[in-house]
């Protein structure tokens, strides 16, 4: 039988190979952590690889995403369909196994990661799903929901200011299934990050206290390359149920390399051929690379245990089913990410209830009022806010907080932690069984900008939520006013932007943000109250085509067209009027989502904006970039590019110009 260095050492080798015939890619950290991983994956790791998707499966997530070879030759050992193939191919275009672990490539990578802090706070969310769908379905004598959430984290992670907001929240909400595991080796990039004197390093932190302070259960001091250590540890997380973990593993960066362990030269390049050999001789591997002896696969092998594990939750919730058949169906439901069967239907009669009422309201309440009526169809929205519930609005009648006894809740309070909320969601979307949004004024997007990457990159469903869209919001200043943000994020490519005019736009774009599933949303609200615009029902049908024609001239044939978004609608609208009273043919144009609108075919598009009518005018309060592509060089733009100011709202409409008057204005310039 193996030995367990001997396991460990497949991880070494494997991955020390492939960065070197890939001549590119990071040794230090898999080598550092191997003997951590050997006994987290072969001990305690409750998985099933021919079945990478089991819902009660651990989640394994590797924070410090650059040693991505950890994770692959982890999944290659243990039975995933990972062949050694891809391995060889480590880093090459449309393998399996790009530079860093992406989610939707290798079976059983959970998230990606790589952009450092965020594996952690992603970890964080899948740990609050993993509680919250447990305090949802578990029944007396019937756990179906039951799995730990396991994280290895580097110096970097911990460097990052989001892992102080995911780890202040996760020690908050007292996540027991949470086992970290920090791999303290003194080392980053540009070298030893605990220095003396006068060269003090950037790392100091007493990591411990730290995480003593967040209410963590810290194991401060174990030797990383120790097994039994590791081992003592674990077992330590595990009984602590009230409290996350965080392991302290000292580790040695490139382990087994005789003349670039614990230094950062191994951190991110190629051994060399030279030194790659010497670590052969010295942790005693002698067999060629990518080339696994049968006793180390067997020893990996988690295949029928993993198949075992899966089908002994497989009876347990047969038994489930036998007791709660409605519970065991919406389970499936929600783990499948299915909308209920009725909602199409009744989304759709709310919608026709919202436009006969026909109230001038505040695009953010309308999208609390959407909240209110598609929440009770969808048990599985976990909602959010960053400390601004009362301004972003994003409290619904059946909202339930998480950390209420029971964990049965379905809303978080995130704090002032934009960032974290916005990984933790994504964490929250890759567990399954939920449909997250969260919240924020629109200006903070910046702050949680990459997680909204992530989440676009990932295709992931998460619904971000951002409030107070614009220089409307009046008072609070040029601080708080968005001028580009709504710009750059119809930029993110897969990120779907929605900012409605009115409640019935509001709704409607609620409906498809939930409706999205291969992708995030990210729905845009205003402060100040927006009035109600009347529209026939297949102008109701069109607003999810992201653009439509909302007034038209008569006979359809116009001379200009206005177009407009969210609260710069009704502007357009009364310029159109006033146009039309002296006689010109004007069609408006509202365009709730341009990302939608642009993914509606040729013919549709030439419809609402017909490629002869080349005089346009398009109004926002925000930077002009975006619009050049749908007015054309002959087009005008009534926008702001500068920033805002502190003033009341209907002042400051006036001086950037966000007047009826100055919209009629720059139609009849081109006119
Ligand atoms: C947000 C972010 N900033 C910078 C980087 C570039 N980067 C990758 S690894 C690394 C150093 C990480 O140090 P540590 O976590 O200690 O990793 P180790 O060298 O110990 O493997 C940096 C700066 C990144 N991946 N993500
Ligand atoms: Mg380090």
């Amino acid at each position: 039988m193996a030995s367990r260095r001997e396991l460990a050492n497949a991880i070494r080798a494997l991955s020390m190979d492939a960065v070197q015939k890939a001549n590119s890619g990071h040794p230090g950290a898999p080598m550092g952590m191997a003997d951590i991983a050997e006994v987290l994956w072969n001990d305690y790791m409750r998985h099933n690889p021919s079945n990478p998707k089991w819902p009660n499966r651990d989640r394994f997530v590797l924070s410090n995403g650059h040693g991505s070879m950890l994770i692959y030759s982890l999944l290659h050992l243990t039975g995933y369909a990972l062949p050694m193939a891809e391995l060889k191919n480590f880093r090459q275009l449309h393998s399996k196994t790009p530079g860093h672990p992406e989610y939707g490539y290798a079976p059983g990578v959970e998230t990606t990661t790589g952009p450092l802090g965020q594996g952690i706070t992603n970890a964080v969310g899948l740990a609050l799903a993993e509680r919250t769908l447990g305090g949802q379905f578990n029944r007396p004598g019937h756990t179906i929901v039951d799995n730990y959430t396991y994280v290895f984290l580097g110096d970097g992670c911990l460097m990052e200011g989001i892992s102080h907001e995911a780890c202040s929240l996760a020690g908050t909400m007292k996540l027991g299934k949470l086992i970290a595991f920090y791999d303290d080796n003194n080392i980053s990039i540009d070298g030893e990050v605990r220095g003396e004197g006068d060269s003090p390093g950037w790392f100091q932190d007493d990591t411990p206290k730290r995480f003593e302070a967040y209410g963590w259960h810290v194991i401060p001091v174990v030797d990383g390359h120790d097994a039994d250590a590791v081992k003592n540890a674990i077992e330590e997380a595990r009984s602590v149920t009230d409290k996350p973990s965080l392991i302290c593993c000292q580790t040695i960066i490139g382990w087994g390399s005789p003349n670039k362990q614990g230094k950062e030269e191994c951190h991110g390049a190629a051994l060399g051929d030279a030194e790659v050999a010497l670590v052969r001789e010295t942790i005693g591997w002698s067999h060629a690379p990518f080339e696994i002896p049968e006793e180390i696969y067997a020893g990996w092998d988690a295949k029928a245990a993993g198949a075992q594990a899966e089908a002994g939750w497989q009876t347990a919730f047969e038994s489930y089913r036998s007791a709660h058949p409605e519970l065991a169906a919406e389970f499936e439901r929600r783990v499948a990410g299915e909308l209920p069967s009725d909602w199409a239907e009744k989304a759709s009669a709310f919608i026709a209830e919202v436009d006969a009422k026909a109230e001038n309201i505040a695009s953010r309440k309308a999208s609390q009022n959407a909240l209110n009526g598609f929440g009770p169809l969808l048990p599985e929205l976990m909602g959010g806010s960053a400390d601004l519930a009362g301004s972003n609005l994003t409290l619904w009648s059946g909202c339930k907080d998480v950390n209420a006894p029971g964990h049965d809740g379905n809303y978080v309070y995130y704090g002032v932690r934009e960032f974290g909320m916005s990984a933790i969601m994504n964490g929250i979307v890759l567990y399954g069984g939920f449909r997250p949004y969260g919240a924020t004024f629109e200006m903070f997007s910046e702050y949680a900008r990459n997680a909204l990457r992530m989440a676009a990159l990932m295709k992931i469903p998460v619904i971000f939520v951002y409030t107070h869209d614009s220089i409307g919001l009046g008072e609070d200043g040029p601080t708080h006013q968005p001028v580009e943000q709504t710009a750059t994020l119809r930029m993110i490519p897969n990120m779907q932007v929605w900012r409605p005019c009115d409640a019935v736009e509001s709704a409607v774009c609620w409906k498809a943000a939930i409706e999205h599933q291969d992708g995030p949303s990210t729905l845009i609200f205003s402060r100040q109250g927006l009035p109600h615009i009347s529209r026939t029902p297949e102008q109701i049908e069109a607003i999810s085509k992201g653009g439509y024609i909302l007034k038209d001239c008569a006979g359809g044939h116009p001379e200009a067209i206005i177009m407009a978004t969210g609260s710069e609608v009704d502007l357009a609208v009364k310029a159109a009027e006033q146009l039309t009273a002296q006689g010109k043919k004007i069609r408006v144009v509202s365009l709730p989502s341009t990302n939608v609108f642009d993914a509606q075919d040729q013919a549709y598009r030439d419809a609402v904006l017909p490629p002869s009518v080349t005089r346009r005018v398009a109004v926002e309060a925000g930077v002009t970039d975006g619009w050049w592509k749908y007015v054309g060089s002959a087009g005008k733009i009534v926008g702001l590019d500068r920033f805002g100011e502190s003033a009341p709202a209907g002042e400051l409409f006036k001086e950037f110009g966000f007047t009826v008057d100055n919209v009629v204005k720059h139609v009849e310039s081109i006119l």
